[in-house]
């Protein structure tokens, strides 16, 4: 091993998320260059994801860190960041970090890639992507929303755009300008109801899951217009979240599984949208697979809790060619490794990748490099707030090299 790449010493700390909550950061520190990294939190998470913190939450991940991790990773090599990453599943052996926290796994196994990336003095995107790397995700911004990141928002959990320009800070800005006229509409049209705004800063406002697909529709092409940008439509509905005995109960009332599929079918035919995420409770590999053959030629169908970025359950979706895209994001499985494993038997399908926030965030913009480093289609970040934009304006940054 060239000495250069041994690990000297690694530390990790509890800080807190954009949702004020506990989560973990991590240091590696090289002979010449540190790593650090922190892991963000989701509240709509999928039933297979690995467990985010050990019983005792996210201030016991690191007693266990102390006791039982910090030792072997000492002396490690860097620069087999798969060595590392067994090192963790091993030392963890539960098969899904409930023992030490996916959180922690997350935040090891990315500080130790970026400590190398410094070491190398290149890019995390170059160090992950190669010399190939070459493709900018499109930004993804949540703009209006509910489910279980507001309250009394809409059933469905998020609608959102993305504006597709070669340039990215047209990109970002754009979506902000939609989401700026979301806010804009829904005051004129709705004065008497009050409005807020979600864990990742999109509008919540009690209003029917229909009216917002109008609005947010509307905004849209009003947008469209002005700025002469295409803008792409979507919704993550997290179909899960209100999947309860056989039907998916909207606050307006509940709808069978065949007519779920037909409302999501409209929302592509009728009303233009581009982008579904999660149209179905995450076990429905067959349902998804139906709504993908009647739409998947306009749409890209997404599935984030259908997977949870684990390689075995996207095996599958891809055998039954359940969706034509997969959501990515690392602490759903907890290694790099792991989750290059996903993106790889996606790129493989054919299909595409969207690389994603969480919605309780840290500042560090990681995903930003690993979307252009996968080369993903797109990268679902927000439209505002400071731990969204880490994200965006980063890749505004790494635009300047390409
Ligand atoms: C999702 C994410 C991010 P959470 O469902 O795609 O928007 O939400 O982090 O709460 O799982
Ligand atoms: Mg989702």
């Amino acid at each position: 091993m060239l000495k250069k790449f041994e690990i000297q010493e690694c530390s990790v700390r509890n800080i807190l998320d954009s949702r004020g909550t506990l989560t973990v950061e991590a240091t590696i520190r090289l002979p010449d260059a540190v790593g650090i990294s922190s892991a963000p939190s989701g509240a709509s998470t999928g039933e297979t994801e690995v467990k985010a913190f050990p019983q005792g939450g996210a201030l016991s991940s690191l007693d266990i860190f102390y006791k039982e991790v910090r030792k072997g990773i000492i002396g490690l090599n860097a620069l087999d960041q798969s060595g590392f990453d067994s090192y963790l599943e091993k030392v963890d052996g539960t098969g899904n970090f409930s023992s030490i926290g996916g959180n922690l796994a997350t935040a090891l196994s990315i500080a130790n890639a970026k400590a190398v990336a410094n070491s190398l003095q290149i890019p995390l995107y170059r160090y992950v992507g190669g010399n190939f790397a070459s493709r900018m995700p499109k930004p993804l911004g949540n703009v209006l929303g509910g489910g279980k990141h507001s309250r009394n928002g809409t059933t469905i959990q998020e609608f959102f755009v993305s504006t597709q320009s070669e340039n990215m800070l047209q990109c970002i800005n754009t979506n902000i300008r939609v989401h700026r006229r979301v806010g804009e509409k829904l005051s004129e049209k709705y004065p008497d109801i009050s409005i807020g705004v979600g864990d990742e800063r999109a509008w919540t406002c009690n209003i029917s899951d229909l009216d917002a697909v109008e609005l947010v529709r509307d905004a849209a092409a009003e947008i469209e217009h002005e700025s002469r940008l295409k803008i792409l439509v979507g919704s993550d509905l997290a179909a899960t979240s209100f999947f309860e005995k056989g039907k998916y109960v909207y606050k307006e009332g509940p709808k069978t599984v065949d007519q779920q599929k037909d409302f999501v079918v409209s929302l592509v035919k009728d009303h233009g949208f581009r982008v579904i995420e999660d149209p179905l409770v995450d076990s429905d590999y067959d349902g998804f697979a139906d709504i993908t053959a009647k739409v998947g030629d306009r749409s890209m169908i997404i599935g984030d809790d259908l997977y949870t970025t684990n390689p075995e359950r996207i095996v599958v979706g891809i055998e039954r060619k359940s969706t034509n895209a997969v959501l990515i994001k690392v602490n759903q499985i907890g290694t790099l490794s792991k989750t290059v494993e996903a993106v790889n038997l996606v790129n493989r399908a054919g299909w595409k990748t969207v690389i994603s926030h969480r919605s309780g965030e840290t500042t560090d913009d990681f995903i930003a490099h690993l979307g252009v480093a996968f080369g993903s289609e797109m990268i679902k970040s927000g439209t505002i707030g400071g731990e969204r934009l880490a994200k965006l304006n980063e890749l505004i940054r790494i635009q300047e090299d390409f």
